[in-house]
């Protein structure tokens, strides 16, 4: 299988985030796309190949302007408010229900912080916009060989992208890779793209993305996000809006799901998927469900990933792997690799 992978995800290394009540160092290393290329190198999946530039306009098909403004110029807002010692976190969040408003975007880097932003996790560092558009043409590039005639590709994007929305950042995510790449898609012409996200935690912000939507199904097996983090979406009862009623599944499951529950689920999902019939199916490919990871608690083993590749491949569809999340990093490599290998060997 071919891997697209840029250097440059290594421009966003940030220094601390808001976890169990202090700054912790992050969870959402440059170790981890490392590792997992080490990997894919030491297995010889296939080649890897550089992205191409794909600029800004496949981005702004799926964020807003304003907000594509404010990612690009918030490191430069930020040291000149705060200098460079210290990355740039939200604290102040324009909460819903209108006890205090969202019409209005504040001039000052920690307002804006907090009007785009939606955690205290995710900081902005110097290198976070080169390394977010990287990440989203490692997206775009691997889109564009599937419509060359690729059966899978993978995209080690870093940072992830799944939590992202139209117009906020948050769970260690910028830009949404998967839905930049599969709106790109849909503009190449694909009539119905499927996205099947398996990473641990909700993909809040590609659920947004396409809620409206019937010719992007989206759905998730996730952590309960009664219990789990991002908390505020990833409900069963979401199931679009409008056009895209019924084009979104979610199924939340318990923590200490191992794969005899999280099978039975992928099974429902893949069901779904199938009656959709997609021209491209998207994976948001997170491995925090691993029963080792230090910030999730799914219990899904090393040897359950081959499983998991091998059903995705009995779809059938030419498929692209975006890389989403996943910390446990001496496992990381050899989960992922073990998840595409399984998936080449029954393609
Ligand atoms: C892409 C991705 O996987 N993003 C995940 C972001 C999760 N950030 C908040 C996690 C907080 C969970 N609490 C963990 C407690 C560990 N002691
Ligand atoms: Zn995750």
């Amino acid at each position: 299988m071919l891997t697209i992978y840029s250097d440059d995800h290594r421009l966003h290394h940030g220094r601390g985030e808001l976890m169990d009540g202090v700054i912790m160092p992050v969870v959402e290393t440059p170790a981890r796309a490392d590792q997992v290329l080490a990997r894919v190198r030491a297995a010889a999946l296939g080649p890897v190949a550089p992205p191409v530039a794909f600029g800004r306009a496949p981005l702004a098909r799926v964020h807003d302007g304003g907000y594509l403004d404010f990612l690009e110029g918030a490191w430069a807002d930020w040291i000149a408010t705060h200098g460079p010692d210290t990355d740039g976190l939200p604290m102040t969040w324009p909460v819903v229900g209108g006890a205090l408003r969202r019409d209005r975007l504040p001039e000052s880097i920690d307002g804006k912080l907090g009007y785009y932003g939606f955690d205290a996790g995710t900081p902005v560092t110097a290198g976070t916009w080169k390394a977010s558009t990287a990440a989203a043409d490692v997206a775009l590039t691997g889109a564009a060989r599937v419509t060359d005639g690729a059966r899978g590709v993978f995209s080690l994007c870093r940072p992830p992208g799944h939590h992202a929305a139209a117009d906020l950042f948050g769970g260690y995510c910028f830009l949404n890779n998967a839905a930049i790449a599969a709106q790109w898609l849909c503009d190449q012409g694909a009539a119905r793209v499927a996205i099947l996200d398996v990473d641990y935690h909700h993909g809040n912000g590609t659920q947004a993305i396409f809620y409206d939507r019937a010719d992007v199904l989206f759905v998730s097996l996730h952590a309960d996000p009664s219990q789990e983090f991002p908390y505020f979406l990833g409900y069963a009862d979401e199931t679009g809006r409008g056009d895209g009623d019924g084009f979104t599944l979610n199924l939340p499951l318990r923590w200490g799901t191992d794969w005899s529950g999280y099978g039975a689920a992928l099974d429902r999902a893949l069901a779904r998927i199938d009656g959709f019939g997609p021209d491209v199916l998207v994976v948001s490919l997170g491995l925090d469900t691993f029963e080792r990871d230090p910030i999730s608690r799914f219990r899904l083993r090393s040897s359950d990933y081959p499983v998991m590749g091998d059903r995705l491949a009995r779809l059938r569809r030419p498929t692209l792997f975006v890389f989403e999340g996943g910390y446990a990093v001496d496992a990381l490599g050899e989960n992922t690799v073990l998840l595409l290998a399984g998936f080449e060997a029954a393609a």
